[in-house]
C-alpha cells in the first residue's frame, strides 16, 4: 500500500507513533510519505521506501498566523496524487483531520480515503477549550476510519463527542527486539559509579507530566537509600526542575540527558521507571521501560491501567499523592529480586499485547477494510 502519514514532528508521543508506523509499515514493503511541516524526530530509518513531503508555511504579511491547516491540505492532495497513494493516516485530530477531509474532498472523484487515530490531548483537550468541540466532533465522524490508542480513550471521545460511529481501539506498540534489556556497564558507571539503583523519567517536560513531582518522590527515596535518578527529555517544566533538584542538593544524584534517540539504550539501564502524570491516554513511555525489564511506578489515570498491572509489574497510585508513589518505589529498590521479577514480567505483559509485530498487522487490516469500504462506495 502507499500510505501518506501526517503527524506532529517534533513534540510529543502522537508524532513518536506515528513515525514509529511508518518505519514498521515500510519495513513490511509498504510506500510511506511522511507530510509535515519537519521531518519527524524519530525517523531514524533510511528506508528507500520512505519519503518526507515538507509542508511550506506562508509569511504573508496579511497572516498574524500562517493557515497551516490549508497549506497541509493542498499538500495532502497533491501527494496523493502525484504518488498515487491509497490513503491518508492522520494522528493527533486538530487540525490534521480537518486538512485530510479537504484533501479528500480536492481529489475527489479520486479516492482518498482518510484514517484518524486519537492520542489523548486532541481530545480531553476540548475539556478544557470548548470552542474546539464542533471542529473536532466534526472531522471524527467525517474520517473515514476512526481508531484511538486505548479503550480508555475511546470512551472518553464517545461520552465527550457524543460519537455514534465505530472507533476502532488499536493500542499503541513498541518494537520488542530493539526495546529490549541489553545492560551496558559503562552506561550505568557513567550515572551510578558505586553501584547505585537508577530511577529514570522519560517526556516532553510539560505540566501534564509533574516532572516536580518525580523529583519529590526520588528525594523521598534518596532519604532512605542511595539511588540516582536519570531524566530524558526537555519541555517546559525543565527549569522548575532543575530548580527543585538544586533547592533540595540533589544535584549529584540527579542527571538531565535531555531529548534523546534510541531511547532503549537508556531504558535499559533503569532499575524503575516514574510516570507520575496527571493524565495519560496510554503512556507509551511506561510501555517502552516495560519491553526494557523495567518495572514502573505510574498514576492510575487515563488509559495507564491498561498498560502496568498494579503490583505485577509496577504500582499505581493517584495523581499527587507523591509520598504513596515513592513508597511503591521504595518497595520495589529496596528488594533488587522483587524487582528484578517484576521487571521481567513487565516484559512479558508488554510483549503479550503490544509489540510491532501483532499490533501492525492489525493496522493493515484496518487500512485494507477502509480502503475496500472506500472502493465499494465509487464503483
Ligand atoms: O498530550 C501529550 O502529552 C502529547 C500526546 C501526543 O499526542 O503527542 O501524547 C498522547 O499520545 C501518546 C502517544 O499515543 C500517549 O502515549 C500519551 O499518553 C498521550 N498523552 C496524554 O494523554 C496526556
Amino acid at each position: 500500500m502507499k500510505i501518506g502519514i501526517t503527524c506532529y514532528p517534533t513534540y510529543g508521543g502522537s508524532g513518536v507513533v506515528a513515525t514509529e508506523l511508518g518505519m514498521e509499515l515500510a519495513a513490511r514493503g509498504h510506500e510511506i510519505h511522511f507530510i509535515s511541516y519537519a521531518p519527524p524526530i524519530r525517523l531514524t530509518d533510511t528506508n528507500e521506501r520512505i519519503q518526507f513531503h515538507e509542508v511550506e508555511i506562508s509569511s504573508y504579511p496579511l497572516f498574524d498566523h500562517a493557515p497551516y491547516a490549508l497549506s497541509l491540505a493542498v499538500k495532502m492532495m497533491q501527494v496523493a496524487e502525484a504518488e498515487g497513494l491509497d490513503l491518508l493516516h492522520v494522528h493527533y485530530a486538530i487540525p490534521h483531520s480537518v486538512s485530510a477531509l479537504l484533501a479528500r474532498m480536492m481529489a475527489a472523484p479520486k479516492p482518498l480515503p482518510f484514517i484518524t487515530t486519537l492520542h489523548g490531548t486532541d481530545i480531553t483537550l476540548v475539556g478544557n477549550d470548548r470552542s474546539f468541540l464542533p471542529i473536532t466532533k466534526f472531522s471524527i465522524e467525517q474520517s473515514d476510519g476512526v481508531t484511538a490508542i486505548s479503550h480508555y480513550l475511546k470512551q472518553r471521545t464517545i461520552e465527550e463527542f457524543d460519537v455514534k460511529r465505530p472507533i476502532e481501539v488499536i493500542p499503541n506498540f513498541v518494537n520488542c527486539d530493539l526495546y529490549r534489556r541489553t545492560p551496558d556497564a559503562a552506561l550505568r558507571a557513567e550515572w551510578a559509579p558505586d553501584g547505585e539503583p537508577i530511577l529514570m523519567h522519560l517526556s516532553n517536560f510539560r505540566p501534564v507530566k509533574r516532572i516536580t513531582d518525580v523529583i519529590e518522590m526520588f528525594a523521598t527515596v534518596r532519604e532512605k537509600m542511595r539511588a540516582k535518578l536519570v531524566l530524558i527529555g526537555d519541555g517546559p517544566d525543565r527549569g522548575a526542575a532543575e530548580y527543585l533538584v538544586r533547592k533540595k542538593k540533589l544535584a549529584r544524584d540527579v542527571h538531565f540527558l535531555g531529548k534523546q534517540d534510541r531511547v532503549y539504550r537508556h531504558l535499559s539501564q533503569a532499575d524503575l521507571f516514574l510516570l507520575p502524570s496527571d493524565m495519560e491516554s496510554f503512556g507509551l513511555a511506561a510501555l517502552e521501560a516495560m519491553a526494557c525489564e523495567v518495572p514502573v511506578v505510574a498514576t492510575n489515570v487515563g488509559g495507564l491501567p491498561e498498560v502496568v498491572e498494579h503490583g505485577i509489574d509496577g504500582y499505581l497510585f493517584t495523581p499527587r499523592e507523591v509520598e504513596i508513589g515513592a513508597r511503591y518505589a521504595l518497595e520495589i529498590l529496596s528488594q533488587a529480586d522483587r524487582g528484578r521479577a517484576m521487571g521481567q514480567t513487565a516484559r512479558v505483559n508488554a510483549k503479550k499485547k503490544y509489540c510491532a509485530n501483532d499490533v501492525i498487522p492489525i493496522y493493515e487490516a484496518y487500512y485494507r477494510q477502509v480502503i475496500g469500504a472506500m472502493a465499494a462506495t465509487h464503483a
